[in-house]
């Protein structure tokens, strides 16, 4: 068999100088253009947001532990700065679609605690009704689909939705999160082809937090020294890799694929290095049988994003530690709150098991060929 010719190589995003960033090296982002653009209050935004999250979920890990919510709790703290970082470049035309580990995109999105922790306590005042759990958050109006528990079952969902804007002609894009294990799911691959074959706008982020389940991620992909994301150079798909920790680095190089969408109606694939603190859900409660406890400890010590974010804001003279800590408390607080309401949240009446599960069904009039209302179509839909 002979072998394939090569393919032309596409070039990547940021310079390959400052691909490689570490710990020391916190800076070198900053002068890019949407970081110097930031104003200290949306410097200061990130860090709340980054800290809303943790504080939502430090406050659900406990009432699971109490028992007061049933289902599954996949915890997504240690990996805040990836959710802030890239749904904050983004804008009123970009769309955002994720796996079951959905709380900090969700919050993110601008969703509140409420609504979120009454979901996860199944309550009839959760933003799915109490139907979706904590897997299925979601959020239309703020053009946030889900939430999806089929692992790698978003990444056609997305192609779809960024297909869409390109047939609209509007100018936006799709942000699709996959996880290191989805990266070796079939349609995930099918979506790449189609997205470097029609020039779709999707960004794929990869949020690879080092484990599928009990998996490593070393144990579970065959992939180029230079990781998941170079994938998709046999889709001719610009890609990149991202220190998870650093917000700046985020930021910057997801405004790059956002640029390359709009502008270009080109794909992107985003590796985003990460990790999770606890089990894969709150189930897996043996997660040190395949991880040890001073592996977890460093990525805390020394790459926490919150903490990483907030010592680059005292250094920049925007934070300080007391203000850092009123934050916190403020946090808290709402997540306290938000544990309150759903505590006292009625759960959905018998009759909603029936609702929303065929749009069609709940909307006989709008039936039609040409698909489900989307990007605030109205009705009554056209029919052919
Ligand atoms: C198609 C399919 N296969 C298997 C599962 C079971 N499963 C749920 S999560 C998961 C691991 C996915 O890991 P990764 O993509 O790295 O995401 P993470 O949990 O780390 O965010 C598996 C195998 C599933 N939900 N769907
Ligand atoms: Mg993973």
């Amino acid at each position: 068999m002979s072998k394939a010719p090569a393919a032309k190589k596409r070039s990547r995003s940021g310079s390959t100088k400052k691909t490689k960033s570490s710990e020391s090296d916190l800076f070198a982002f900053a002068d890019a253009g949407v970081n110097q653009k930031m104003t200290v209050e949306e410097k200061l935004s990130c860090f709340t947001e980054m800290v809303r999250i943790r504080k939502f979920e430090q406050a659900a890990l406990q009432a699971y532990q109490k028992g007061r919510m049933g289902g599954f709790l996949h915890l997504y703290i240690g990996q805040e700065a990836t959710a802030i970082g890239t749904i904050s470049v983004t804008g009123e035309n970009d769309h955002i679609i994720t796996a079951y580990r959905d709380h900090g995109h969700a919050l993110a999105v601008g969703m509140n605690m409420n609504e979120c922790m009454a979901e996860l306590y199944g309550k009839y005042t959760g933003c799915s009704k109490g139907k979706g759990g904590s897997m299925h958050f979601f959020a239309p109006d703020k053009r946030f689909w889900g939430g999806h528990g089929i692992v790698g079952g978003q990444t056609p969902l997305g192609l779809g939705l960024a297909y869409a804007l390109k047939y609209k002609g509007i100018e936006g894009c799709c942000l699709c999160y996959l996880g290191d294990g989805a990266v070796n799911q079939g349609p995930f691959h099918e979506s790449l082809n189609i997205a470097g074959l029609w020039d779709v706008p999707i960004i794929y982020v990869i949020e690879n937090n080092g484990y599928s389940m009990g998996t490593s991620q070393k144990r579970s992909s065959a992939h180029p020294d230079e990781g998941l994301a170079a994938r998709a150079e046999g889709y001719k798909i610009d890609w990149d890799r991202i220190n998870g920790s650093n917000l700046y680095e985020v930021r910057a190089k997801t405004a790059a694929a956002v640029a390359r969408a709009h502008k270009e109606s080109r794909p992107t694939v985003l590796e985003v290095m990460t990790y999770r603190y606890y089990g894969h859900s709150i189930a897996d409660a043996n997660h040190h049988r395949y991880r040890t406890k001073e592996e977890i400890r460093h990525y805390q010590e020394t790459k926490d994003p919150i903490n990483v974010w907030k010592n680059i804001l005292i250094e920049e003279g925007h934070l300080t530690e007391e203000k850092a800590k009123e934050i916190d408390a403020e946090a808290k607080a709402e997540a306290k709150e938000s544990i309150r309401f759903a505590e006292e949240s009625p759960f959905p009446p018998a009759f909603e098991l029936l609702t929303d599960v065929y749009h069609s069904v709940d909307n006989p009039g709008t039936h039609t060929n040409e698909g489900k209302i989307f990007f605030n179509d109205r009705l009554p839909f056209e029919t052919r």
